[in-house]
């Protein structure tokens, strides 16, 4: 991201002088630790928290997170209020955030349970249950995220899960900072696991003397976080599940003749400073040399106004301005990148968010930037990364639930179905699956079709 003249500048190509070939090399994500490397390191923790259980767990935190003072691995509710003392002003923000995620996922109740009649006499429903346990990660690392608590946190509860498990990783000095205990606090935590990285999932997909298992593992996390919960969720003893792969954050802008540079730079620098991983994309839509020069010389002057200025670098030098043509070409190649996060900065928005295939959340128009989905708007920050917003969902109200079905048939609707069973049960040779039909089917002929 270092210019010959010094500058923080992202590479540069306009599409049309260069081959597909070019622009798909230029918009590959950065590649990451090979998973051999990583599985190497992780399943050994994992193995060792199963058998050793809290003793392990609390070894791997004094080790990794320096916290040696630490002598218990689970705090449980209700929280001490000594433990969230905060600022009037952070409790009002965290308080104003929460109430809007919860407003946003309350929203994707359904009404009521989906009846469907296929056949007369034949009555198909499908009704929703909370998942009873989740394990909500919320990471430490460069910096903390009291608000991926709240994003993992507010949902659950408004989807009624009964026990809600926090894990994050302690302070050196094996504190858990306040901004968390009160998000956890808020969400209904039933406890904060104080460990972090591969030991914290396998405590919580196989639970430990203090740590509660639960049944599914939500949040995101380095490559060793998500290494574990890879391989918790394909073992079928832990019987765990997970939201989403995971990896580097992004974003990616689409900028116009109409777009603030001071904006579009801001937009790219906040996904920049997450970390040296993390790339940022500017696809610019007709603008001039000149356009595209404001841009870039916004994105230097406040990158090296920032702290992270450092991560900020490593990201920059990962990522990517191509300019293009159209609105249409714009979301062609957005579609085909799929990233976590697609900022229009563009005259119509609307009309462009009709064209997103692939994406996690979308922000729409100038006074929309990312920040306010990543903390106080009510749309969920904990979304699919890497191209994973192909197959995937953010974490939503429907991340916490469990689809149950059922049916209900008449004698009438046994006889207008039960034909069709019988043969493909004869096609598959199950004779005893014909038979629980006939069987009733000959009671009723019997009965003189009276029931
Ligand atoms: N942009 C991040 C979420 C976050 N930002 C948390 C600030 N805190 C990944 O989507
Ligand atoms: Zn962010």
């Amino acid at each position: 991201g270092l210019d010959k003249d010094g500058k923080i500048r992202m590479r540069r190509y306009v599409t049309a002088k260069e081959t597909p070939e070019t622009i798909r090399a230029a918009l590959q994500r950065p590649s990451q630790k090979s998973t051999e490397k990583i599985m190497a390191i992780v399943n050994p923790i994992i193995k060792d928290i199963q058998t050793r259980g809290d003793k392990a767990l609390l070894e791997y935190t004094h080790k990794f997170e320096k916290a040696t003072s630490l002598t218990t691995p689970v705090l449980k509710a209700p929280f001490p209020a000594s433990l969230m003392q905060l600022p009037q002003e952070t409790i009002d923000a965290i308080d104003i955030s929460y109430e809007n995620i919860r407003k946003f996922h309350a929203a994707q109740k359904e009404e009521k349970p989906l009846e469907v009649e296929t056949m007369p006499g034949v009555v198909c429903s499908r009704f929703s249950r909370p998942i009873e346990r989740v394990g909500l990660y919320v990471p430490g690392g460069t910096a903390v995220l009291p608000s991926t608590g709240l994003m993992l946190g507010a949902p659950a509860q408004v989807a009624g899960c009964k026990k809600i498990v926090i894990a994050s990783p302690p302070r050196a000095d094996g504190s858990l900072t306040p901004e968390i205990v009160y998000v956890a606090h808020k969400v209904g935590a039933e406890s904060i696991v104080l460990a972090g990285g591969a030991q914290a999932i396998a405590a919580m997909a196989y639970g430990t003397e203090q740590v509660s298992k639960v049944d599914k593992i939500l949040g995101p996390g380095n490559q060793f976080v998500t290494a574990a919960k890879m391989v918790v969720s394909n073992d079928t003893t832990a019987n765990v599940s997970i939201d989403m792969p995971a990896g580097p954050s992004e974003v990616l802008v689409i900028a116009d003749k109409t777009a603030n540079p001071a904006f579009v730079a801001s937009d790219l620098l906040s996904q920049a400073e997450h970390g040296v991983d993390s790339q940022v994309v500017c696809i610019a839509v007709d603008l001039d040399e000149n356009e595209v020069q404001a841009i870039e010389d916004e994105l230097h002057k406040q990158a090296m106004a920032l702290p992270r200025v450092d991560l900020v670098r490593g990201a920059i030098d990962h990522s990517v301005t191509l300019v293009v043509s159209s609105i249409k070409e714009a979301m062609e190649l957005s579609n085909a990148y799929a990233p976590e996060h697609l900022i229009l900065q563009i005259a119509d928005p609307l009309a462009a968010r009709d064209m997103v295939q692939n994406a996690g959340s979308v922000f729409l128009g100038q006074w929309t930037p990312e920040s306010v989905g990543d903390y106080s708007a009510g749309v969920n920050h904990s979304l699919p990364t890497y191209g994973y917003a192909k197959q995937y969902s953010g974490v939503n109200l429907g991340s916490y639930i469990k689809h149950i079905t059922s049916a209900n048939l008449t004698a009438q609707g046994l006889k207008n179905v039960g034909g069709a069973v019988m043969r493909l049960a004869e096609v598959e040779e199950l004779d005893a699956h014909k038979r629980a039909v006939s069987i009733r089917l000959s009671y009723l002929e019997q009965q003189g079709g009276k029931a």
